[in-house]
């Protein structure tokens, strides 16, 4: 393939890579808890297929788009990896669009991990010198960032054919819209590259991790009379999105009291959409991302409280009343805390922001406050021990164990005739040798239906 954006010729990559490779007999997941032996083999700059609708490759561009900064922040990452990331955008985004690409290391264990890629073309490299999190990492970023626009990405990403002009067109068009690609997947095991679905939007349940929605018949067929027009979504994943610098500093950037991970994904979007802005999924911009199972850094703090600290900042500062059902499900985290939020409900009120309840009503109709059968969740408790779902594969029976009343595993709720546990997304389903077992959700398993008799 030949490079966009010329590149250095004197940057070492087989020395760069070579020298994490994996020892032998290492285990490839260990490291990244994705498969680094396929990710280091792979060439950084290869090809992908071109995942967009047919009707993507004829649309053009006539105005002059906007400059963007690229701002990935990284921990640790696979040194492959991080390099297939920029590589791709060096050559599939137009050299007088991207600005510069910022690296944010923050606080790998080597600092030879950035601090090498400072030859690169476009590339600026900064480094914490604590362990930051993504959220302040990628503020760190955007305060240095000359471009309009700031386009974020994971360090694990491959960008496709044109990702960038129907994001940074759409972004010209008005301000206040931030952009998300499709996000494609490249697989964890295998590295292959592959197209997702274009009928999805992002959301939340009520215990607000983010989840991918099916559009509504509706929006499906009008996403398929027009395939290349953007699709409004509740909320975005997180990870790959860009915003118009001006929007990002007026809109209060990010909350800094987020650590780690987690939690600003959900914070972002309530605000853009609650404080004048929208949020868009933009289909003829396809990035890949590698999705992965388990986190492979450390958590500062602990991973599930981090996680709750984060989302009660974020529940706290833009739910209003409706945090309760978030406590409801997770009663683990009412005991979490999370510091002083009063910048962000000055920021709530300088912005004049709109309502929750304005939020649920006209973005995310699809999110039922939990009312009647649907309110019936907690804990079955026996005396002092409740019905955990314990491993939450397919088959795994469940058991009882002492209540912790930390939710998770030991979280039920009960919708119309099912018995389910959000967290590891399984119901309650009779095995064929009568136990009692933890299977995936389905529609019209008869095995799955229980009754609830009020007496
Ligand atoms: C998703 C998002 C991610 C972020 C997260 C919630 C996508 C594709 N990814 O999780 O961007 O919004 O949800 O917070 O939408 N990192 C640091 N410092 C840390 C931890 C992580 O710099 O302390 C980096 C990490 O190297 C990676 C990025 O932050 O480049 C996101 O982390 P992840 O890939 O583990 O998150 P992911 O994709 O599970
Ligand atoms: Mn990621």
């Amino acid at each position: 393939m030949q490079d966009n954006i010329r590149w250095n010729p004197n940057f070492d990559e087989k020395a760069y890579i070579g020298a994490t490779a994996l020892k032998q007999g290492e285990d490839a997941y260990i490291r990244n808890a994705f498969n680094q032996a396929e990710c280091d083999k792979l060439p950084t700059d290869r090809g992908v297929p071109d995942t967009r609708d047919y009707s993507c490759r004829s649309l053009e561009y006539k105005h002059k788009l906007p400059t963007t900064s690229v701002i990935i922040t990284f921990h640790n990452e696979a040194r492959s990896a991080l390099l297939r990331t920029i590589r791709s955008v060096l050559n599939r985004s137009p050299s007088e669009l991207l600005k510069e690409i910022i690296l944010v290391d923050d606080f790998s264990d080597n600092a030879n991990d950035g601090r090498l890629l400072k030859i690169l073309p476009k590339v600026k490299t900064l480094r914490n010198n604590k362990r930051e999190g993504l959220i302040r990492s990628r503020v760190r970023g955007a305060d240095l960032a000359k471009g309009d626009v700031l386009t974020f990405l994971d360090s694990h990403c491959e960008v496709n054919e044109r990702w960038l002009e129907p994001l940074l067109s759409r972004v010209a068009q008005n301000e206040t819209i931030v952009v998300s690609p499709i996000i494609d997947v490249i697989h964890m095991d295998t590295f292959n590259y592959i197209g997702s679905s274009a009928d999805l939007k992002g959301g939340f349940g009520w215990n607000l991790n983010f989840k991918w929605d099916s559009m509504t018949s509706e929006e499906q067929s009008q996403r398929a009379a027009h395939p290349t027009r953007p699709i409004k979504t509740p909320m975005i994943a997180g990870g790959l999105f860009s915003i118009s610098k001006n929007w990002f500093i007026k809109s209060g950037k990010y909350d800094m009291g987020m650590d780690v991970w987690g939690g600003e994904n959900l914070e972002i979007s309530l605000r853009i959409w609650m404080c004048g802005g929208s949020l868009e999924i933009v289909p003829c911009s396809r990035v890949g991302h590698v999705f992965r199972k388990r986190h492979p850094y450390t958590f500062p703090g602990g991973g599930g409280f981090v996680f709750a600290k984060n989302t009660r900042r974020a529940a706290e500062a833009w739910m209003d009343g409706y945090a309760k059902f978030y406590y409801k499900r997770e009663p683990g985290a009412r005991g979490v805390p999370y510091g002083d939020i009063s910048d962000r409900l000055k920021l709530r009120e300088k912005l004049k922001c709109r309502s929750f309840k304005w939020y649920m009503r006209n973005v995310y109709p699809e999110l039922n406050v939990p009312e009647g059968v649907n309110d019936k969740f907690g804990e079955l408790r026996q005396g002092g021990k409740c019905l955990d779902s314990i491993g939450g594969k397919p088959g795994d029976r469940v058991s009882t164990f002492p209540c912790h009343g930390g939710g998770g595993n030991q979280a039920w709720d009960m919708t119309k005739d099912k018995i389910r546990n959000n967290f590891i997304q399984r119901c309650l389903t009779i095995s064929s040798s009568g136990e009692i077992v933890a299977d995936p959700c389905e529609d019209d398993n008869e095995k799955q239906i229980w009754q609830l008799k009020e007496s």
